[in-house]
């Protein structure tokens, strides 16, 4: 059969596809991914015969998903399959949709080849937690970087483990876990730190490769893992890494092993500093006490953190909860500091609590990740302007007193523009040792040099579905060499 992914618009590896497209070439069938963006589907369909589209889909950009296909389904003759995050949560979006032919819920290598084969002829069809990740084929890359975008990206990206034990209300791994606890016991696997290793290496000698970043909710669940890794991957692999750390999990030990393996960077999620709030957004697992001291061992080992915070939660007082976060942060003192608008996805938890508080109703499409808040809040503006100010503010740390007269302020949308685009600038000199003007002053666009926000989106790119005020979180750019390695210096002068 001839398969084709079609995405919108990719600019970081989209795992989840990777994984599915080796499973449906292991059966010997014919697999693609287009960029719509790029190569207009109706394009490739006509110089090719395409058997199945199947179309990944996180919430926020299933609109789109749902009316290309429609469009597709008029002209063309294809089954069409969903599946990805969004279904996690949503699937009855899709029952009235008669353009969708499939929708897979949850992880689909189980299930993708019987699809393909007719064997299951549901529209909704349940995946399944797989029962041993290290059975599961590695992601075929090639099917997406056959593009020199990423094929000749310097940061390319892994995943050890596929699940996260926590349930923050959120995120959408409760909701995962209802669906399928009858696979409990297959959560929370990782990969052999072998077999991550060369998996890595392989991509390393085929493609190129200077910065690993690891997709894992919490690199460091796991610490007999860390060590194994770090150990077998500092004599094999040496370049930098980076991930995203749950600060409970992090210990001395564990920071030093990660520094002598050459991490680079780890996000640290605080989300509220406030306890009432970290309770009602069910993080109460982890305190201030263990966010700060994580943030010391990182930076103080030359791991730079971003610490990484939620703004616009529905606290009783939504404005004191994210000036109490402010200010932590400032005493934190992180290399970076980024903060999100919340966005309370349809189904879940915390999107019953912002119904329940009167500030959310069932019309409202929560899509905007960073322009504004959908909830209907005291202080909106001040909130929305926090969020603009919010890097600026927790790097010369501001005093709250005067940061609230700033946050009265209107900003014009260009406004808006020039603070994240001139935050985005900072960072990549301050963080990454790039500086976007090359020697002779020319402004650089080439891909390695390419900054995205946190969809992967391209900053000032008109197209971006998402606008152009973006997080910057995932930047392809490479990381300076780690030859200032702060163990390895530490070393050096005893
Ligand atoms: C890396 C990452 C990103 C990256 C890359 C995205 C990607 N898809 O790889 C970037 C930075 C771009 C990103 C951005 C965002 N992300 Co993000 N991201 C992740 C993260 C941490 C890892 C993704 C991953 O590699 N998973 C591993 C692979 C193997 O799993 P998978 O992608 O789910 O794929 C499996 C199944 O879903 C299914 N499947 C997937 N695609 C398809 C397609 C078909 C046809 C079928 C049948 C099945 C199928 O089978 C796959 C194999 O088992 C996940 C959390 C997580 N652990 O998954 C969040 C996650 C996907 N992100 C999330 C969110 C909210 C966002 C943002 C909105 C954040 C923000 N505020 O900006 C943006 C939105 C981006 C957008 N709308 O385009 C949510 C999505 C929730 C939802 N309901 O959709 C998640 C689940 C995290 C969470 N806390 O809830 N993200
Ligand atoms: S710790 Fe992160 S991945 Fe895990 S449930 Fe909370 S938000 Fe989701």
């Amino acid at each position: 059969m001839n398969i084709l992914f079609l995405e919108n618009k990719l600019r970081v590896d989209k795992l989840g596809i990777l994984y599915l497209s080796a499973v449906l070439k292991s059966a010997g069938h014919n697999v693609n991914m287009i960029e719509d963006s790029v190569t207009p589907a109706e394009e490739y369909l006509n110089e090719n015969h395409v058997d199945f589209i199947m179309y990944s889909v996180m919430s926020g950009e299933h609109p789109w998903y749902f009316e290309r296909n429609r469009e597709l389904k008029r002209e063309f003759d294809f089954v069409s399959v969903f599946g990805g995050p969004h279904f996690t949560l949503f699937a009855d979006d899709v029952l009235k949709d008669v353009a969708i032919d499939h929708v897979v819920v949850g992880p689909a290598e189980s299930v993708i080849n019987q699809i393909v084969n007719a064997e299951l002829p549901e529209k909704v069809i349940r995946g399944s937690i797989p029962t041993d990740v290290n059975a599961i084929l590695p992601p075929d890359r090639e099917m997406l970087y056959q593009y020199d975008e990423f094929g000749k990206s310097n940061m390319k990206r892994f995943i050890a483990g596929r699940d996260c034990p926590m349930a923050c209300s959120y995120c959408f791994n409760h909701s995962l876990r209802k669906v399928f606890k009858d696979q409990k016991k297959s959560f929370y696997q990782r990969t052999t730190p072998r077999r991550m290793v060369d998996e890595i290496k392989e991509v390393r000698d085929k493609y190129g490769l200077k910065t690993v970043y690891f997709n894992d909710d919490d690199w460091v669940e796991d610490h007999d893992w860390v060590r194994e890794f770090c150990r077998i991957y500092k004599e094999e692999v040496n370049l930098p890494f980076c991930g995203s750390v749950k600060a409970k999990n992090v210990t001395e030990e564990i920071v030093k092993i990660m520094a002598d393996a050459s991490c680079h960077f780890m996000n640290v999620a605080i989300e509220s500093a406030n306890r009432q709030t970290q309770i009602l957004i069910r993080r109460g697992w982890q305190n201030n006490d263990q966010i700060a001291e994580a943030v010391r061992l990182f930076e103080s080992h030359g791991i730079m953190v971003r610490t990484q915070n939620i703004i616009g939660l529905p606290a009783d007082d939504p404005l004191a909860d994210a000036l109490e976060t402010y200010e932590f942060n400032i005493k934190l003192s992180p290399t970076d500091s980024w903060a999100a608008i919340l966005q309370p996805f349809y189904g879940t938890d915390i999107w019953k609590v912002c119904r329940d508080k009167g500030y959310i109703d069932e019309s409202v499409d929560c899509k905007k990740f960073y322009e504004g808040t959908p909830l209907d809040i005291p202080n909106k503006k001040e909130i929305e302007n926090l969020h603009k100010w919010w890097y600026f503010a927790v790097k010369y740390k501001i005093p709250v007193k005067f940061l609230k007269i700033i946050l009265q302020q209107d900003l014009t949308e260009e406004v808006k523009k020039q603070i994240q685009d001139y935050r985005w600038e900072l960072t990549a000199k301050e963080i990454y040792g790039l500086d976007t003007e090359d020697e002779s002053g020319v402004t650089m666009d080439n891909a390695d040099y390419q900054v995205t926000d946190m969809d992967g989106d391209l900053l000032n790119d008109p197209d971006s579905p998402w606008g152009s005020s973006g997080d910057g979180g995932n930047l392809k750019f490479p990381f300076p060499p780690r030859n200032n390695d702060a163990c390895a210096s530490s070393d050096e002068k005893e």
